[in-house]
């Protein structure tokens, strides 16, 4: 998730925003009537957007055996439109726990082209995804506002996005609930910085709220550091920012927590070498055991085949993944675990692969072609087994959305589900897991305008 890349969309949509503006004008009376309603019932807008009119299953492998074990499966719905305006509806991101879904996404709120006004929204479930809350504006400022962020933990809702509303540079804002996404605190700068500030990424545990990103100073040939900030107070207070590296390009810093185990992961291109496997080139891990108040050394835990990565806890397990960058293509996603809290991990596995092997093994013509060619945007769920979603090229105009599934670091008996399915691209996947429901949100521009859709898979078990 990347300020280019958001830039450039904006301007193809501003490109577009004089024909679109009358459609505008006219549908955002339809537009707000829909906002209005309380709640939305799912099925209702899956039949009526007629959006995709066959559910998906992806088979789960079981621990015990895990190549022929058909035990359990999950069950997609209708992908549902969630946000289905005219307006640009991106990167939305989802966060799941007991019955709770939390959603927030980034969405043009003017009419006029040449303003950039995005604001960021927020919409819940209380009912595992059944029907959703109307939206809460959380920055509602005249700026340019990006890419959140959203956390929870049993203290609260925890949301961070980037903004230029009271900078002339991107700052990091940050803001949290306490009465389940009823009421949002006051809005504040943690960055606060001369430098632009973005790629922010947060996580939470308990009172504890970790938050990183980038700072990149714009006189100094795009040199960037990442930052790091912690809350022990659940978001009333943080402590001074510590730079954990520094000379750092398209590091795209990502943080987990659990417990007192604080995780960073980062990507560093050696960009004096001039080649992308120099020797300071690769991706790199940082863990601190002391709830951020103290980090060890970086270790790197791949040197080659590397991209922007996402890392998932579950308890002494620490997995990490990673598939390429909009500007860095990798044909495959790569992962590594530890069982040991992060002080050790194993060497880099493939996953495509296996998966290959397996489905042509099956003799199942439908998955025997490569899936993975061009991974990008790869995110992970936090159980066991793991489900991770990306976004693949299934042609040169369409992209679509896909997830698998494992047990600890064996994809051999996973398959491969296309979740989007249709003509357009389909980009920025996320995934969220609570109780017996799998939440899957992603960007679509199969609509005409972009759009966050969103299925929810059911874990049902076979006999
Ligand atoms: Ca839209
Ligand atoms: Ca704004
Ligand atoms: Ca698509």
């Amino acid at each position: 998730m990347i300020n280019e890349k958001s830039t450039l969309k904006t301007i193809l949509y501003l490109s577009k925003g004089s024909q679109l503006k009358f459609i505008l004008i006219t549908v955002s009376i339809i537009g707000s009537l829909f906002y209005y309603n309380e709640t939305f019932a799912l099925d209702k807008i899956a039949n009526k957007s007629s959006l995709n009119n066959s559910s998906s299953s992806l088979q789960i492998p079981s621990e015990n055996n895990t190549k022929t074990n058909n035990n359990s499966k999950i069950v997609f719905s209708n992908v549902t439109n969630i946000t289905n305006n005219q307006k640009d509806s991106v990167y939305a991101q989802i966060v799941a726990k007991d019955n709770n879904v939390y959603i927030v996404w980034q969405e043009s709120v003017t009419e006029k082209p040449n303003e950039k006004n995005y604001d960021i929204f927020f919409i819940k479930s209380e009912d595992n995804g059944t029907t959703f809350s109307k939206p809460i504006n959380l920055s509602n400022n005249s700026g340019f506002s990006e890419h959140p962020q959203i956390a929870i933990s049993k203290n609260g809702i925890f949301v961070i996005w980037g903004d230029n509303t009271d900078s002339n540079n991107t700052e990091i804002m940050f803001t949290k609930s306490e009465d389940n996404g009823t009421t949002f605190s006051k809005v504040m700068n943690l960055s606060n910085s001369l430098q632009t500030s973005n790629n922010q990424e947060i996580s939470a545990f308990d009172e504890n709220v970790y938050v990183v990103w980038q700072d990149i100073d714009q006189n100094s040939n795009q040199n960037s550091s990442i930052i790091f900030k912690r809350s022990i107070d659940s978001g009333n207070t943080f402590n001074d920012a510590i730079e954990l590296a520094n000379n750092t390009n398209n590091a795209y810093p990502k943080v987990n927590s659990y417990r007192e185990h604080v995780y960073v992961v980062w990507n560093s291109e050696d960009s004096n070498s001039g080649s992308e496997n120099g020797e300071n080139s690769g991706l790199f891990f940082v863990k601190s055991s002391d709830k951020g108040n103290n980090f060890e050394n970086s270790i790197r835990i791949a040197h080659y085949n590397f991209g922007e990565s996402q890392i998932a806890v579950n308890a002494s397990d620490v997995f990490v993944v990673w598939g390429g960058l909009h500007a860095k293509n990798i044909k495959d996603i790569y992962f590594v675990q530890s069982d040991d809290n992060g002080t050790t991990f194993t060497d880099p596995y493939i996953i495509s692969e296996k998966v290959t092997a397996i489905t042509q093994s099956k003799n199942n013509t439908n998955l025997t072609d490569k899936i993975i060619n061009h991974p990008t945007n790869v995110e992970i769920s936090h159980d066991n087994p793991s489900y991770i979603v990306w976004q693949d090229k299934v042609s040169q105009e369409n992209q679509d959305i896909f997830i698998a599934s494992n047990i600890k670091n064996d994809f051999q008996s996973a398959n491969i589900v296309n979740l989007s399915n249709n003509t357009g691209i389909s980009e920025c996947p996320q995934i969220a897991v609570s109780k017996n429901y799998v939440h899957v949100i992603w960007e679509d521009i199969t609509p005409g305008n972009h759009e966050i859709f969103y299925t929810r898979g059911i874990i049902q078990q076979n006999n």
